[in-house]
Parts: C-alpha cells; sequence; structure tokens
C-alpha cells in the first residue's frame, strides 16, 4: 500500500491542534467549581471563541444523525471541528466519520462512490481533490479533531461516508 495524502493532512491537523493547545491563553481556570464552558452541550450552533477562531463540537449518534445540520464560520477563520461519535453500537454497525466536500461535488454520486472504499476510511482513492476535511471513521465513544482554514465563501456540505449514512447523515457548512 502506498502512502495516500490522508496522512500528511492530519498530521497538520494534529499539529495544529497541539500547537493550539499549548498556546491557549486562558489562565483563570482553577477555583472556578462552575465552568460550564466544557460541559456545554452544542447542539444548534456553534460557538464562536475568539475572532479568526471558529470552535465546532459535532456529534455522530447511533441514531444515525449528526447532532448540528448546520454550520456556519467566517471567511479567513481557522475552523476547529470537534467530531465525536458519541454512541455505543459498534464501529461496524454504526462508524462515523465527518466529511466536508469540496463545493460543486455532488453528494450523492461521491457517498456512494466512497462507500467501496472501506480500506481507505470510506474515503474516494483519486478523488482527495473534493474534499477539504474529514476525520477517520470513528467508533463508539472515539473523538477526532481537525482544524484547517476555512474555504472561501460559499456553501458547502459535510456528510458521514459510512455506507449508507450520507441520506441522513448530511448538513450545510456555510462559509460567510
Ligand atoms: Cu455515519
Amino acid at each position: 500500500m502506498n502512502q495516500n495524502p490522508i496522512s500528511p493532512v492530519l498530521s497538520i491537523v494534529i499539529l495544529g491542534g497541539i500547537f493550539f493547545a499549548s498556546c491557549g491563553g486562558n489562565t483563570d481556570q482553577k477555583d472556578n467549581s462552575s465552568t460550564d464552558s466544557s460541559n456545554k452541550s452544542t447542539t444548534e450552533t456553534i460557538s464562536q471563541n475568539k475572532k479568526g477562531f471558529s470552535d465546532v463540537i459535532i456529534e455522530g449518534t447511533d441514531q444515525m444523525k449528526f447532532s448540528l445540520s448546520t454550520i456556519e464560520v467566517n471567511a479567513g477563520d481557522t475552523v476547529q471541528i470537534t467530531f465525536i461519535n458519541s454512541g455505543k453500537m459498534p464501529k461496524e454497525a454504526m462508524g462515523h466519520n465527518w466529511t466536508l466536500l469540496q463545493s460543486g461535488v455532488k453528494l450523492e454520486e461521491y457517498a456512494v462512490e466512497a462507500a467501496k472504499y472501506k480500506d481507505n476510511q470510506y474515503q474516494v482513492k483519486g478523488r482527495e481533490k473534493d474534499v477539504i476535511a474529514f476525520t477517520q471513521i470513528l467508533g463508539p465513544g472515539e473523538k477526532e479533531i481537525l482544524k484547517f482554514p476555512a474555504p472561501i465563501k460559499g456553501n458547502y456540505k459535510f456528510i458521514c461516508t459510512f455506507p449508507g449514512h450520507y441520506g441522513i447523515m448530511q448538513g450545510d457548512f456555510i462559509v460567510k
């Protein structure tokens, strides 16, 4: 098996995450028993931590659903997607990923083709340019953080490419 382009992208993403985490400027976290920022469940809107940064938490569930149907970010932002499989079902039966398609890519066409690529995280080999960012297929309780620059202004689609999921597991990713 050759090294496909997935690895460098994810490496950058993960390194970016570490970089950001280590540079976090929050110093007043102690002695605050009622910190609700970390356990707030984000179900409908994204939280904008600070200018230029979009922090998005999204879950995939055993009901084959994403917890968000729309994600809005600002052009020029660094986007951080924390994707969590919050279900309990086995990965083989109810695995999920979060995949952001390039604009103009036909969602159904891509998803149907992607279902043939189990050995490639259900991403189509040779169509890497059609995908802006994606997580691995996650099993129950697993989490992955992506970080990438927001694409240019426009409307995009995010989907789960696990076979049979895209019909329900899809949403709008809007760059304003
Ligand atoms: Cu799924």
